[in-house]
């Protein structure tokens, strides 16, 4: 019989990877979308027709009980969130409800529903923050530096909790920055190859941006929904840390995006000081060891790749948003 999985933040980033991941080994695919005046479906557009879609919330405990009674999954991925650190600030109780409280939500409403039921929570190498670790692995104590590190581990814990006090199959993935060309754009990278885009077409003549030092370990999104996935057929539920285990500066991402239309970044990136966090994680690079031996689990596409790659498709929108 097919698999069901239910996807949560199914219109996502990597919602809209996972998706086509499962559907591709024949999984009953079902995801949860929240109502909004205007439906943003244009990330899971290629596969709509294929998926199944129901209204729910992470902030609304029946919509998540009534969800799992109607689809009888065999698996969740939890992958919503408030995901942009900088709103974090902005809105940390709300931050908070849903990244945090929200993943009680869910878990409670499992045990509840069905207590067999595999679980897969979103977890995140921003819980590492300042550490003074490096590389970080499962084991690194974590400091984090904004609300949305604070729920991400509130959210960890109790997704370990749940597997310690009620034996169910619940593991956490700490996943390091992951892109592609379905990246949000107010995120640094797509903030970057869409403005490289824009200015080597006419459309823009300037990019600000914060801090231009911090160091991040950046893999391909594609590669990391694969991980996830091997992580919820793995034997037993687990922590695992997926990172390329190189990590590069923005200043590094903004020369080869600009590199790749031929351009010098450096006539045209502006330091806003605006955009500068209250608190910022300076240098994170993860050690993926554990998932490369016992997942067999490694990043295919490298740095210059993913950045090739994120260009090229924010080249083609930008003409096409012009036309
Ligand atoms: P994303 O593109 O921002 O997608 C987030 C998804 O969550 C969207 O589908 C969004 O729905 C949904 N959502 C937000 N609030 C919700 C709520 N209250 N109830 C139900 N759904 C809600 O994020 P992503 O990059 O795909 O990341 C997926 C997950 O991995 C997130 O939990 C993120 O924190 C975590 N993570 C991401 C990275 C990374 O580098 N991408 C690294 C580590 C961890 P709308 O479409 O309606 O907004
Ligand atoms: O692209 P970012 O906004 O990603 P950040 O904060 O690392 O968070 C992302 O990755 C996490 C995994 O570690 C996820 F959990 C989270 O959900 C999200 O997907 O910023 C990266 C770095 C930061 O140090 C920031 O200060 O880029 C720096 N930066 C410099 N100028 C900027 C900008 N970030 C943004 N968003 N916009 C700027 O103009």
């Amino acid at each position: 019989m097919r698999k069901r999985a239910l996807i949560t933040g199914i219109t996502g980033q990597d919602g809209s990877y996972l998706a086509e991941l499962l559907l591709a080994e024949n999984y009953e695919v079902h995801g949860t979308v929240r109502r909004a005046s205007i439906e943003r479906l244009d990330r899971i557009e290629k596969v709509i027709g294929r998926i199944n879609l129901h209204q729910a919330d992470l902030l609304d405990q029946n919509s998540l009980m009534n969800i799992l009674k109607e689809v009888e999954p065999d698996e969740v991925y939890n992958l919503a969130a408030q995901s942009f650190v900088p709103t974090s600030w902005k809105q940390p109780i709300y931050t908070g409800e849903v990244n945090a409280i929200g993943v009680t939500r869910l878990l409670e409403a499992i045990r509840l529903v069905n207590k067999g039921i595999k679980f897969y929570q979103a977890s995140s190498s921003e819980m590492f923050g300042n550490t003074p670790y490096s590389p970080q692995n499962e084991e690194t104590p974590f400091y984090p530096r904004s609300p949305y590190a604070v729920s991400k581990i509130y959210g960890h814990y109790i997704t370990m909790n749940y597997r310690d006090s009620y034996g169910m199959f619940c593991c956490s993935g700490i996943l390091f920055n992951h892109e592609s060309p379905r990246r949000g754009e107010e995120f640094v990278t797509r903030k970057i190859t869409l403005a490289a885009a824009r200015i080597k077409l006419g459309l823009q003549e300037k990019l600000k941006l914060g801090n231009l030092d911090a160091k991040r370990d950046w893999g391909f999104a594609g590669d990391y929904v694969r991980a996830v996935y091997l992580m919820m057929q793995h034997n037993q539920p687990d922590v695992f840390v997926i990172a390329t285990g190189v990590a590069h500066s923005v200043r590094d991402f903004c020369k080869a995006a600009f590199e790749c239309v031929d351009l010098n970044w450096e006539n045209y990136v502006e330091v806003d000081s605006s955009l500068i966090r209250p608190a910022d994680v300076n240098h994170l690079v993860g050690d993926s060891s554990k998932a490369r031996k016992l997942l067999k689990w490694k990043p295919e596409v490298s740095f210059e790749q993913l950045i090739e790659m994120m260009v090229a498709s924010d080249i083609e929108l930008v003409k096409r948003r012009k036309g």
